[in-house]
């Protein structure tokens, strides 16, 4: 999406000018808050200064399957919003084999409780598609269940180590829901086949979504030793290492393949 450059010169002079600054990272670490936005604002620096920024690009080695296209002909008002199909958003390879919608989070290594945001995070199902299409959040969060559409849906998680829902949200109107436990899960629609949606909770604010690039960014990582983890619904997930050492940013690739 956008260069890390932009990040890396904030960064150095975020450590330069800003140093010293203790600005809490609770509250950061929103996958909203989008990997190298141009300029970021003060609040930011803040947060860079607080902590290191671990960022990487997750790469699909080998061909880049084609995007399937499921029919959404049964529902008029889908049909009209996609007359040519729903484009599959489940294997998405963007430039140079970047693999979008990877959940990128610290599996290990991070001590310490942090606080929910304030600030619910968005499921919102709109063209008969969820967007976004993964949605990551903090236990204990809002998650906002928004139907935009003017026809019925349901929403049906499939969560293990969460109770499972399965409510019908039959005309446009939210439902707010939060999550008591970690974990990464599926949510269909049972009525449109084609809708899936990838929800992830986290007990901390380190983690992120690789974006159309296979980029990804998380902020404000203390010093200490991690275990990272790259989740992808359908490739599977992987594992890496990294050290934060002095602030300093630091960088972890991912690649993924059919044949895992
Ligand atoms: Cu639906």
């Amino acid at each position: 999406m956008k260069t890390m450059v932009s990040a890396g010169v904030s960064l150095v002079l975020a450590v330069l000018l800003m140093a010293g600054c203790r600005t809490s990272a609770r509250s950061m670490g929103a996958p909203e808050a989008a990997p190298g936005q141009p300029g970021g604002a003060a609040g930011s620096v803040h947060e860079i200064a607080d902590g290191a920024t671990l960022s990487g690009t997750v790469k699909f080695e080998g061909d880049a399957p084609r995007v399937r296209k499921n029919s959404a002909e049964a529902d008029g008002v889908c049909h009209k919003a996609h007359p040519e199909g729903v484009p599959s958003e489940s294997m998405l390879v963007g430039k140079d084999g970047g693999l979008a919608n990877v959940v990128v989070w610290l599996k290990g290594g991070v001590n310490g409780t942090f606080e929910a945001p304030k600030t619910p995070a968005l499921l919102n199902q709109e063209g008969c598609v969820y967007k976004p299409h993964v949605v990551t959040l903090m236990v204990g969060q809002t998650l906002e269940i928004k139907n935009s559409d003017g026809t019925a849906h349901n929403v049906h998680t499939l969560s293990k180590l969460n109770p499972e829902m399965n409510f019908a949200q039959p005309a446009p109107g939210s439902e707010n829901k939060t999550f008591g436990s970690p974990e990464i899960f599926k949510v269909k629609c049972d009525i449109h086949g084609w809708m899936s949606a990838v929800v992830g909770v986290f007990k901390h604010p380190f983690f992120a979504v690789s974006d159309a690039d296979g980029k990804f960014e998380i902020k404000g990582l203390p010093d200490g030793e991690y275990v990272v983890e790259a989740w992808h619904e359908k490739l599977g997930k992987q594992e890496g290492k990294v050290k934060i050492s002095g602030g300093a940013a630091q960088t972890l690739d991912f690649s993924f393949s059919d044949e895992e």
